[in-house]
C-alpha cells in the first residue's frame, strides 16, 4: 500500500489554518481525504474558504482543550504552533502521530530537493536558486517558509523543487530526501520559542538527515556537520569563495577556479556575494551552465525589503531592510552598507522576540552616527549607543533619523525586531518607512 492510501484509512487531524493548513485541507480533498480542522484562534485566517468549499469538514476554533486531539491516528500540525504545547504533547504522548507538512510532503515526493534553511538569507537564496533553475530550461517548483504550501508542489510537473524551511518546519521533519543540503548561519532568532539556543541549531540542522550533498559556512562553525559528501561557502576561503586576481578582479571561485567575477551579481552587499556562492554550491550536482548562473545574477534585483535603496533626498540614501527582523540581519546590513565608516542613522525596534543585543554592541559604535529607537522593545537598544533617541512611531523615527543625518550618510531602517507589536507583518512597515521616505 502507498503512504496515499494508509492516510486514506486514518482519522486525521489537521492543526492551525493558515497557510499551511489550508494548504493541507486543499491536498486532502484532492485526494479524496475529508480532514478535521483544529485552529485555536476563534476565527482563524483560513475559516471563511473552509466553510466555503469544504462545509464537510468538522471544524474546531478555540481553546485545544476542546479538540480532543488524542482521538486522531495522525496530527499534521503548523509551523506556528509549538510540539510542546500542552495539548500536542499530551497527544503525543498517547501515541498519536504527529508530523508538518514538510514531512507529509517528504513521504510523497520523488523529485530532486535543494532545501535551505538559515537565520537569514533563505528567501534570497532561494529565489536566485529558483531564477537560476529557470535560466538553465529547468521546471522549478518553489515553496515552504517562503509563502507557498509544499503540498501544492506535489501534483506539479517539475524537474526540481526548491525548499525555503524554517526551524519550526524542520522539527516536524524526518523523511526529507536532498540533492543538496545548506544551513546558511545561525544567530539567535525565536528565544521566545526555543528553551536555548542549542535547541535552536539541532532544529535547523534536521535538515541535513537525508542530504546527498552538505553545504556548510565556513565563517559560521554551527553550521557544520560530518558527511561523506561535504562543501563549504565562505567569503574568502572555501570550496567555494570570493577571490581576487593580481588584476585586482574579484571572482567567484569553485574549488580555486575563477568561476564569475563577482560583479556579474546585481544584489549589493557582501553578504549577497556570499548568497550568490550559497546558490553556484547548492545547484552543483544538476550540471547547470555558467552562463545560466550569469544571466540570473545580472537580472535578480534582490527581494523587497531587503537592504533596498529607496531614495536619495539631499546626499543622504534612505534603505529599507525591515525584513532585518533579528540581530542577525541587522549586523549583516551594518557591515554590507557602511564601507567601514560610521556614517549610518539607524532606525530600530519591535518585538525583539527574546533576543540578546550583545552582537550589536560593536557594529552600532563603529558604523552608527546614532541610533532612533521605537516600538515595544524600543528601551531594550536604547543603552546600545551614545546617541540613541526614542521616539512612538515610525514616522517619528523618520523625522528624527533625518534630523541627525547629513550628506553622504545612510538612513537604515533595519529594526533587529519582528513587526507584529505595531503593524500586520514586515513589509507593511516597509512600505510605511517607504512612504514616509518619499514625503520628505
Ligand atoms: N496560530 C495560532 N493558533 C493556531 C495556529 C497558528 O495562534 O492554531 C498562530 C501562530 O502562533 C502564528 C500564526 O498563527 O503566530 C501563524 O501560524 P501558522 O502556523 O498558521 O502559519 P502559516 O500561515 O501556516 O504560515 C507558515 C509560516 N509561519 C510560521 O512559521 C509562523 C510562514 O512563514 C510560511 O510562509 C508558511 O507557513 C508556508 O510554509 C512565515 C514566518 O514568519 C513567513 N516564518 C518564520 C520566519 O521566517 O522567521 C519561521
Ligand atoms: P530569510 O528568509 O532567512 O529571512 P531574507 O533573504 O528574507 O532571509 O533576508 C532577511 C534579512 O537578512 C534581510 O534583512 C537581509 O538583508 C539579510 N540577509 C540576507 N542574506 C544574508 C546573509 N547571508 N547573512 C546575513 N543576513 C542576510
Amino acid at each position: 500500500m502507498n503512504y496515499l492510501d494508509k492516510l486514506k484509512q486514518q482519522h486525521i487531524t489537521i492543526l492551525g489554518l493558515g497557510i499551511t493548513g489550508l494548504g493541507i485541507v486543499r491536498f486532502m480533498v484532492q485526494h479524496g481525504i475529508t480532514p478535521k480542522v483544529v485552529d485555536t484562534r476563534a476565527v482563524p485566517p483560513g475559516a471563511d474558504w473552509l466553510a466555503h468549499n469544504v462545509p464537510e469538514c468538522e471544524a474546531v476554533f478555540g481553546p485545544l482543550a476542546e479538540a480532543a486531539l488524542t482521538c486522531t491516528d495522525l496530527i499534521i500540525i503548523s509551523p506556528g504552533i509549538p510540539l510542546y504545547d500542552q495539548y500536542v504533547a499530551h497527544a503525543i504522548a498517547q501515541g498519536t502521530e504527529v508530523i508538518g507538512d514538510v514531512e507529509l510532503f517528504a513521504r510523497l515526493n520523488d523529485k530532486p530537493v535543494v532545501a535551505v534553511t538559515g537565520s537569514n538569507g533563505k528567501s534570497t537564496v532561494v529565489s536566485l536558486a529558483t531564477e537560476v533553475c529557470k535560466a538553465a530550461g529547468l521546471n522549478v517548483g518553489l515553496g515552504g517558509n517562503i509563502g507557498t504550501s509544499v503540498l501544492d508542489l506535489l501534483d506539479q510537473d517539475l524537474d526540481l523543487i526548491v525548499l525555503e524551511l524554517s526551524s519550526f518546519q524542520l522539527e516536524t521533519t524526518q523523511s526529507l530526501k536532498c540533492a543538496s543540503a545548506m544551513i546558511l548561519n545561525i544567530t539567535e532568532d525565536h528565544m521566545d520559542r526555543y528553551p536555548d539556543f542549542d535547541a535552536y541549531c539541532a532544529a535547523k540542522k534536521r535538515i541535513y538527515q537525508q542530504t546527498d550533498l552538505l553545504v556548510y559556512n565556513k565563517d559560521d562553525p554551527q553550521t557544520y556537520q560530518a558527511h561523506k559528501h561535504l562543501r563549504s561557502v565562505g567569503q574568502s576561503t572555501g570550496d567555494y569563495c570570493v577571490s581576487t586576481s593580481s588584476e585586482g578582479t574579484s571572482y567567484f571561485c569553485v574549488l580555486g577556479e575563477a568561476f564569475l567575477p563577482v560583479d556579474c551579481l546585481s544584489m549589493p552587499g557582501k553578504h549577497n556575494q556570499f548568497n550568490a556562492l550559497s546558490v553556484i554550491a547548492l545547484l552543483s550536482p544538476f550540471g547547470i551552465s555558467k552562463k545560466a548562473f550569469e544571466q540570473a545574477f545580472g537580472q535578480f534585483g534582490g527581494l523587497s525589503h531587503r537592504c533596498q535603496l529607496v531614495a536619495e533626498v539631499n546626499g543622504i540614501q534612505y534603505f529599507n531592510d525591515s525584513k532585518a527582523t533579528n540581530v542577525g540581519a541587522t549586523v549583516a546590513a551594518l557591515e554590507s552598507l557602511a564601507d567601514g565608516c560610521n556614517k549610518i542613522v539607524l532606525i530600530l525596534g519591535g518585538d525583539a522576540k527574546g533576543a540578546d543585543t550583545a552582537p550589536l554592541v560593536v557594529p552600532l559604535k563603529a558604523y552608527c552616527r546614532a541610533i532612533v529607537c521605537f516600538g515595544q522593545d524600543a528601551d531594550l537598544f536604547m543603552p546600545l549607543h551614545d546617541d540613541a533617541t526614542k521616539v512612538a512611531t515610525l514616522q517619528e523615527a523618520v523625522i528624527a533619523a533625518n534630523k541627525h543625518a547629513i550628506a553622504g550618510d545612510i538612513v537604515l531602517l533595519a529594526p533587529a525586531c519582528a513587526s507584529i507589536d505595531m503593524y500586520p507583518n514586515y513589509m507593511v512597515r516597509g512600505d510605511e518607512f517607504s512612504k514616509l521616505v518619499e514625503g520628505l
